[in-house]
């Protein structure tokens, strides 16, 4: 058997698979859910200062290769969140991670500090939900994110990250890039879903989910591409010194193998949660297992961000 492990600032995540905050981990129910299953650790739905319905339904659809989404933040809000951690304490030893959301600088403030205090294991600043009418994602304003993430680490002892948006072009990965580098953050999860995109239903002649005319977050087999290069540039740009978190088309354990050769040091799972359950996670473990040993790697960590470069083009005859 291989060794799966994650260790992130401490934080020992085996296996190294959890679910992405997102779908079915609102509830009390949902989170011991995925407590008791074989996911390595349990993350919140994001956290707003207060509760949330989210927006009108149909607001999630599943693909032939993924979902489209525009929840628009259905949470309980941050207090329950904390009040619940003791007892989410009783479902075992797992790490608990706390997705914190907001509409401005001091909600992030005051929901980083309570959540820090609460003691949840690691904190994940969503800087990238792409659903709330009127308010950008924050992770595509570099000025903005930096201001966030300063203030949120100066409420925060316990260990920090940041969930990021897509970038499609190198100079943003640069951009977000030399802000990180100006702070201590203990972890990154890339990425959130690809946001403002608009599925089509032929037949009905309608978008398919009801919210923002049907512009919604695409994820599943269709963004782990995109998800790979953002895991590979951030890897390379911070000399693989912040621990990565890789989100995005995780189905199978060889796509989590794909995502630790790009950086990754643990891997979430959205759309496959949402779809097959916490089943899920036994299966992606037995997998990446199967990979790991067929390749000979004694654990998981050996292969982060060991992809190979393809040889080199055999020069043209003269
Ligand atoms: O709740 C949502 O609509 C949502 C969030 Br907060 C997020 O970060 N990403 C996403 O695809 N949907």
């Amino acid at each position: 058997m291989a060794d799966l492990s994650a260790t992130i600032a401490g934080v020992r995540i085996d296996p190294l698979f959890m679910n992405a905050s997102g779908p079915d981990c609102t509830t009390p129910e949902q989170l011991s859910g995925l407590l008791r299953s074989g996911a390595g650790a349990a993350v919140t739905k994001s956290m707003t200062l207060m509760p949330r319905p989210g927006n009108p339904e149909p607001r999630y659809m599943d693909l032939p290769l993924g979902s489209i989404n525009s929840m628009g933040l259905p949470n309980l809000g941050y207090e329950e969140y904390c009040r619940l951690l003791p007892a989410l304490r009783h479902e075992g030893s797992k790490p608990i991670v706390a997705s914190v959301a907001g509409f401005s600088l001091s909600d992030y403030v005051t929901i980083a500090r309570a959540a820090s205090e609460a003691g949840f294991d690691l904190i994940e600043i969503n800087l990238s939900c792409p659903n709330i009418a009127g308010h950008p994602q924050v992770g595509y304003d570099f000025e903005a994110s930096d201001a966030v993430i300063a203030a949120v680490r100066s409420v925060c002892d316990r260990p920090l990250g940041l969930k990021l948006p897509p970038y499609f072009d190198p100079v943003h990965h640069e951009q977000m890039a030399a802000v990180l580098r100006r702070h201590r953050l203990e972890f990154l999860t890339l990425i959130n879903s690809v946001g403002n995109t608009l599925v089509i239903d032929a037949d009905s002649e309608r978008p398919v989910i009801r919210p923002r005319d049907g512009f919604g977050g695409l994820g599943g087999e269709y963004v782990k591409p995109v998800a790979l290069a953002n895991v590979r540039a951030f890897h390379t740009l911070l000399e693989g010194r912040v621990p990565i978190i890789g989100v995005g088309g995780v189905y199978g354990g060889r796509d989590a193998f794909e995502f630790l050769l790009a950086g990754a040091c643990a891997v979430q799972c959205g759309t496959a949660y949402k779809q097959q359950g916490t089943r899920v996670f036994d299966r992606l473990a037995a997998e990446l297992n199967a990979i790991l040993e067929r390749k000979g790697y004694a654990a998981a960590a050996a292969a982060v961000g060991r992809l190979r470069a393809l040889p080199a083009a055999a020069s043209a005859p003269a």
